[in-house]
């Protein structure tokens, strides 16, 4: 990889950060095996399987094409290029947004236990929140108990789970036109596990053989995640824990201290490190880690749980996914607690070089080499207590020679719920459209979703990033993406100087970032709520805003979920790693230049962050011009290197 170099950093090429290269370091000389070293042995990569062309979901096979023309054209059973590579979108479409639903369902499980006085820990923390939900659902609330309500509000969300219905009950939140433009399409999301269930039905051998109608399942089975499994995760959540509201935090693996005993919170669902954030106060636990030397205990997060706590309750995050291994290489690190989610099986090797306990909570999601203590949220108290001892117990085990945390942690601003950004523009949409409408700010883009050890770690989510707000363009993150801009510095209000002078005013002007901390990647559910109110403030649909998303260095099959619904709900995409569709060119075309005619929206993938900017640039200009917006001519020269469609 190419030596690259982001806000003076000088990475050797895997990251922009000095905290991660430091621990790269650190862990070559110690010979402890990375993601990076992973990837090196696995080169060269299959070529079949990053074209999308090879298939096993049947004993005929397995069967690849040849993207050449030589070799064969077809599978055993006569499936083509076109139809393998849709499939094989499709069920990654499906297991993406599974992992969201199942999140989802998770939450809601204990929210409809905690409504019925079955749990310990979990609360109602937001009955302002709760009751604008019920009255959503058609959950009369007026004159009755809360609990009662919670309790109705899971069952009407119970039934969004299953097949009995024609459209899920947050898809109303759609403009009219959007949801319209659905129906006609016949992809409105109907139940979240239909539609996902339907998918990996459709691509059984003999099923589904239009590669076009596969793919407009998996937009549906998309929509089914952010207006269905994400957004019921996001909603509950804030119910439950509190709805984000701005917070200043701090980030980086400088956010460890040498004198405490240090817990990282590592996964993606709130209910586990809420209650053992709260037993990490507990006087007795406290009191054992101050008897085995500690001055207190320090609760942690990474990836998408730290953004949940930071956004809830302001707690630092140690950093995004390909920080996992190396929080471990710091020595420093007496538990990681996981649940689910881009958490790697390497974890428990690495920690074995140290005296580091993994603890697996999820009995969905068992990890060898860890300790598994049940998540019981029925006795959410305790099992958080027991997780918290283990910790404290692991601290006398540090080697304190090993233990280097290396450098000091970056200040951020998270907590930017739609809730909070309403309230900082004084209750109303109104002010931001006035803003676009001006040209002050040009659009808004969220930029989203995870590392890739194929990206030099943060360098695509900061470089686009930085591009974007020198070009007046506001960004929202989320998930990793999140991480990376506060490792940057781009999340303070101060950072406003690093925008361009229209939105640096904006900013200045109500003390916020000009990358807006939305949450984790359920949360890009939050951003639909916000493109659907900016839609609904000018009476237009989504894909008629100057708006888009981007992925710079996805990975996950969840991200390919979300690029599905981001689209499907009308926000053009930019992805910076290509995605396995390559070998179809129907299929590219179709997603690439024809969705766009349908959906008003389409994936454009860029690797290259200067020149994705400029897609998103001319992009954002054209969508003002049709509405009619002052705009600006911006060099139409084709960007080479993408596979824009644009
Ligand atoms: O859900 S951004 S690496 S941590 S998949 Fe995973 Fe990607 Fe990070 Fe959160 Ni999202
Ligand atoms: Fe081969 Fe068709 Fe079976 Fe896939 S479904 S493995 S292409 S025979």
């Amino acid at each position: 990889m190419s030596v690259t170099t982001v806000n003076g950093h000088r990475s050797q090429g895997l990251t922009i950060n000095e905290d991660a290269q430091r621990m790269i370091d650190v862990a070559r000389t110690e010979g402890i095996d990375t993601v990076w070293d992973r990837l090196a042995a696995q080169e060269p990569q299959c070529g079949y399987c990053a074209l999308g062309l090879s298939c096993r979901n049947c004993a005929m096979g397995p069967c690849r094409i040849d993207p050449f023309g030589e070799g064969p054209q077809k599978g055993v059973c006569g499936a083509d290029a076109d139809v393998i590579v849709a499939r094989n979108l499709g069920r990654t479409i499906a297991a993406g947004s599974s992992a969201h639903a199942d999140h989802g369902r998770d939450i809601l499980e204990v929210f409809r236990a905690m409504a019925r006085g079955e749990t310990t820990g979990y609360r109602i923390a937001d009955e302002a929140k709760l009751i604008r939900l019920a009255t959503e659902l058609g959950v009369v609330s007026d004159g009755r108990d809360i609990r009662q309500v919670a309790e109705d509000v899971a069952d009407a969300l119970y039934e969004d789970y299953g097949s009995r219905k024609d459209a899920l009950a947050l898809a109303s939140r759609a403009p009219m036109p959007r949801r319209q433009l659905w129906d006609a399409l016949h992809i409105t999301p109907r139940g979240i596990d239909r539609e996902q269930v339907e998918m990996l039905h459709r691509t059984h051998m003999g099923v589904d053989n239009d590669y076009v109608n596969i793919l407009l399942h998996a937009l549906r089975t998309g929509l089914a995640d952010g207006w269905g499994g994400s957004m019921i995760a996001t909603e509950l959540s804030d119910i439950m824990f509190g709805t984000p509201t701005p917070v200043m935090s701090e980030v980086n693996l400088g956010v460890l201290k040498t004198d405490h005993v240090n817990i990282a919170m590592h996964g993606h669902n709130p209910l586990l490190s809420d209650v053992v954030l709260s037993a990490a106060t507990d006087p007795e636990l406290l009191d054992l880690a101050r008897s085995y030397g500690a001055k207190g205990i320090n609760v942690v997060g990474l990836c998408c749980t730290g953004n949940e706590m930071m956004m809830r309750r302001g707690v630092p995050i140690a950093g995004n996914h390909l920080m996992q291994e190396l929080i471990i290489v710091t020595g420093a690190l007496e538990a990681m607690v996981v649940d689910y989610q881009c958490i790697m099986p390497s974890v428990t090797d690495v920690a074995k070089c140290y005296h580091t306990q993994v603890i697996s909570t999820s009995d969905k999601a068992k990890f060898p080499g860890a300790t598994h203590v049940s998540f019981d949220p029925a006795h959410g108290v305790e099992t958080a207590r027991q997780i918290v001892r283990m910790a404290v117990e692991a601290y006398p085990n540090r080697n304190p020679d090993r233990v280097r945390i290396p450098v000091e942690p970056v200040r951020m601003m998270a907590g930017f719920s739609v809730e909070s950004i309403l309230a900082a523009l004084g209750g109303t949409p109104q002010p931001l459209m006035d803003a676009i409408a001006s040209g002050a700010i040009r659009g808004a883009v969220a930029v989203v979703g995870c590392n890739n050890p194929k990206i030099p770690q943060d360098y695509g989510h900061v470089e686009l990033t930085r591009r974007l707000i020198e070009n007046d363009i506001l960004v929202i993150v989320t998930g990793c993406a999140a991480v990376a801009n506060g490792k940057a510095g781009q999340m303070l209000p101060e950072s406003a100087a690093l925008a361009g002078p229209g939105l640096r005013a904006v900013c200045e002007s109500i003390g916020i970032p000009p990358v807006l901390h939305m949450g984790s990647c359920v949360d890009n559910s939050r951003i639909l709520v916000l493109a659907a109110a900016l839609a609904n403030s000018l009476g237009v649909d989504i894909d008629k805003l100057p708006l888009a998303g981007a992925a710079p260095e996805w990975y996950s099959e969840k991200a390919v979920a979300i690029g599905a619904y981001v689209v499907a709900s009308g926000i053009s995409t930019v992805l910076g790693v290509q995605p396995p569709i390559f070998g179809s060119p129907h299929v590219v075309d179709l997603l690439a230049n024809g969705l766009d005619g349908v959906v008003g929206a389409k994936f454009s993938v860029e690797p290259d962050p200067e020149k994705a900017a400029l897609l998103i640039r001319r992009h954002i200009e054209a969508k003002r011009k049709g509405l009619g917006l002052p705009c600006l001519e911006l060099d139409s020269t084709p960007v080479a290197s993408a596979v824009s469609g644009s």
